[in-house]
């Protein structure tokens, strides 16, 4: 089975994918498509993905886009157990996690990334930065105490939770603000650190997206 991807590596959305596929040890190829590549609105693209955005993965005679169905079709079909968990009663964790972080946690962070990072210096704006920044906090608080009780965010395991909301620790540990003491989540960042996949997808500069709201 031929598995290719596309997208931006810069993309936080395509980073859950390239993560999960480098986590799997499954062979891909991949195709640079959106932002400064372009290509979006390509009818061979849009026949894929008529929302013309990244990612999009295509295995076999099936093709997925949204990187959350991405990342959770890669567990499921090629997980054996690792990053998608078996039993309903655990994925119901990592789900819970994994739609938290659609609905609140990436909407806060991308928010503040955008606000802080990707506006021009020149049109920001603080009270705008200042909003995003507590709610981005906020979500933060929530994983603290989470990991508090737990290794992961779905449980003991590693799981694709971790992935989708993970993403986010590069960016929040190297952007220009304050942050808060969060010993549980920078103890989760470290061991995730370990992992050759996080390393590859995530640890990605950004520069190519500073001051730069175009895509
Ligand atoms: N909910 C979608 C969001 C996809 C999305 O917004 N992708 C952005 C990049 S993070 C995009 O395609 N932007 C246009 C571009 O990069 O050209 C997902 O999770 O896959």
């Amino acid at each position: 089975m031929t598995i290719t991807l596309w997208g931006r590596l810069s993309s936080c959305n395509v980073q859950k994918a390239v993560w999960a596929l480098e986590e799997l040890e499954l062979p891909y190829g991949h195709v640079p498509l959106g932002g400064r590549h372009g290509g979006n609105d390509a009818p061979e693209y849009r026949a894929l993905n008529p929302n013309g955005l990244v990612p999009t993965l295509r295995d076999g005679d099936l093709v997925v886009w949204e990187s959350h169905a991405v990342v959770r079709y890669l567990g499921a079909e090629y997980g054996s157990g690792l990053l998608f968990p078996q039993q309903a009663r655990d994925r119901a964790a990592a789900d819970q996690w994994t739609d938290w972080t659609a609905t609140t946690f990436q909407p806060a962070w991308i928010g503040l990334f955008w606000a802080k990072v990707r506006t021009p210096e020149a049109e920001q704006d603080a009270v705008a930065i200042a909003r995003a920044h507590d709610a981005t906090v906020r979500c933060f608080q929530l994983l603290e105490d989470r990991l508090g009780q737990s290794r992961y965010l779905g449980g003991h395991d590693f799981t694709y939770a971790d992935i989708v909301a993970g993403v986010s620790l590069y960016r929040w540990s190297t952007m220009e603000i304050d942050r808060p003491s969060l010993p549980h989540v920078e103890a989760w960042h470290e061991r995730l650190n370990e992992r050759a996949a996080f390393c590859k997808a995530v640890n990605v500069p950004y520069d190519e997206l500073v001051g730069r709201l175009a895509f």
